[in-house]
């Protein structure tokens, strides 16, 4: 028969009750941004659900629009925008939403709520139809006081620096969601027989250094000379720091980051010729990731400086990105410092 200390060890923790008693260690607080991470998390798992079964339903396939990039857009991709904004909307307690999904700001009925909410319902939309990972990111802001009321995109342009939540969702071989306030990194898995997010892992953290490099070699010729060495750098042999590293790319940035997050590594997104500024967006793409990354000790710069302290200047921008493993990180700014970096620093 079990001890009873390890029958206690085992209780499950839904991610409702772990969000009500992070939120119950600080006397102060209003329970909104529990409410706000609550809400996600519902819309998450309808989300999970229609993923799941979106080949016998008829979700799949462009649905003939375009989004805000001209990029075709899938049908889940509108139903998971249409989710996740219905699911704030409903708790008043977030103003705007800024999606990948939507050009402009979308205003919510309480005006004065005090939450922004960035979103990219679903990334990584071109995997859809083939059954490989994609993943909802979101971002949240406080609202920044103001004496002027009416809200206005500006209101929305933050450095990541500011973000008091972030995470992801990844619908995988299992569902996961991944989130930090600040206070370390969380993640929880959906048990479908119950419905609920059961708590996994409590303080992610990631490893120093990884053997797996991430990025999409296509474009290998219009690289910088710095990101190219550092590839060559992964790939020569060296049996004390473990080379050849190993490459994998599934392109959908939740699930390369996911797999970084867990077993080290580094995944890239630069700038090349056909993304001068990088493909990946700051605001909905980049930032939360890095702030997740960052709260399991890894790092996530832009070539050149810390992501998190770019201060956007649209809601929609781009920006190059190398994240993950610290010593990693490290390495492949070393050698971008010594060919690129090396007028500017
Ligand atoms: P999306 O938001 O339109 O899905 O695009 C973002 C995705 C990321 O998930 C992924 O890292 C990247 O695009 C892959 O791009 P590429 O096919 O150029 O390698
Ligand atoms: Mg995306």
């Amino acid at each position: 028969m079990e001890s009873t200390s390890t029958a206690k060890s085992r209780k499950l923790v839904t991610l409702d009750e772990y969000i009500i008693q992070a939120q119950n260690k600080f006397p102060g607080a209003t329970g909104e941004l529990s409410q706000l991470l609550r809400d996600i998390g519902l819309a998450a798992k309808i989300i999970s659900r229609e993923v799941n079964k979106a080949g016998i339903t008829n979700l799949l396939g462009v649905d003939g629009s375009t989004n805000v990039h001209g990029e075709s857009v899938k049908r889940l991709d509108l139903f998971a925008d249409q989710q996740l904004i219905s699911a704030l909307d409903r708790s008043m307690i977030t103003c705007m939403v800024i999606s990948e999904e939507n050009d402009g700001i979308v205003r919510l009925n309480s005006e004065g709520g005090k939450y922004i909410v960035y979103m990219d319902p679903l990334d990584g939309s071109s995997n859809i139809d083939v059954n490989v990972s994609i993943g909802s990111i979101f971002s949240i802001y406080m609202r920044q006081p103001r004496f002027d009321k009416k809200l206005v995109e500006d209101d929305a342009l933050q450095p990541g620096i500011r973000q008091v939540a972030a995470g992801y969702v990844l619908y995988g071989s299992s569902t996961i969601m991944v989130y930090t306030t600040g206070l370390g990194v969380s993640s929880f898995t959906l048990d479908p027989s119950i419905g609920e997010f059961i708590l996994s892992e409590d303080d992610f953290k990631i490893p120093e250094c990884g053997n797996i490099y991430s990025i999409n070699e296509g474009s290998y010729n219009s690289w910088a000379d710095g990101l190219k060495k550092y590839i060559k750098y992964c790939q020569v042999e060296d049996e004390e720091t473990n080379r050849p590293y190993t490459a994998r790319y599934i392109g959908s940035m939740v699930a390369d980051l996911h797999r970084t997050l867990i077993k080290g590594g580094i995944f890239i997104y630069p700038a090349s010729t056909r993304y001068p500024n990088g493909k990946l967006r700051l605001m909905y793409e980049c930032n939360p990731l890095s702030f997740i990354i960052e709260q399991a000790g890894g790092m996530a710069i832009d070539g050149k400086k810390r992501i998190m302290e770019k201060q956007p200047t649209s809601i929609h921008q781009r920006i190059p990105i190398y994240i993950g493993s610290p010593d990693n990180v490290k390495k492949v700014k070393e050698l971008l410092d010594q060919h690129e970096n090396k007028e500017s620093v």
